[in-house]
């Protein structure tokens, strides 16, 4: 799959509504394909905003999964469209512009924060619930149990 995709450049992007999500998906689960499944289900064309190893690192972060396995992981699955590196907390604005996106889905958890209010200039903001009961962290703490 093509990893730098100009929008614009190519006449079979024009008219289709496209979604961007952030995250890490680290130890790829159910909670992750769902949120994939809904933030898909938003439009035509998927992108996935990856976070670097060194972007979590900044945030004292360390993924089992190095960004390259992650990467390959949601490229195979089939609600995804393309993955970008996620590189820092100012990129939101530029990705908007450069994948043309329509539609920014956050997890919930955000959903009480002006966080990301200033998006809505630009494209529809949407929160997603996560899925209870299962988290990257509870999966982590139960193999070591
Ligand atoms: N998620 C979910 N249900 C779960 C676990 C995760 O719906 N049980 C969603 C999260 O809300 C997020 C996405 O799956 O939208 C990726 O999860 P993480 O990698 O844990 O996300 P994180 O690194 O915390 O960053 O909301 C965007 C944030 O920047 C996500």
């Amino acid at each position: 799959m093509a990893s730098d995709v100009h929008f614009g450049d190519d006449e079979g992007y024009r008219g289709l509504r496209r979604v961007l999500t952030y995250g890490t998906f680290d130890l790829l689960h159910y909670g992750h394909i769902r949120l994939l499944r809904r933030a898909a289900a938003l439009g035509d064309y998927l992108v996935v905003a990856l976070s670097t190893d060194e972007f979590n690192a900044s945030k004292g972060k360390q993924s089992f999964y190095s960004y390259g396995v992650r990467k390959e992981m949601l490229e195979a699955i089939r609600y995804v469209d393309l993955v970008i590196p996620e590189e820092s907390w100012e990129q939101k604005l530029s990705d908007i512009e450069k994948y043309q996106i329509d539609t920014v889905v956050m997890g919930a958890d955000w959903a009480d924060s002006p966080r990301f209010d200033y998006l809505r200039e630009r494209c529809n903001l949407v929160f997603l619930d996560r899925t209870e009961g299962i988290s990257t962290t509870d999966v982590k703490k139960e193999l070591k149990e």
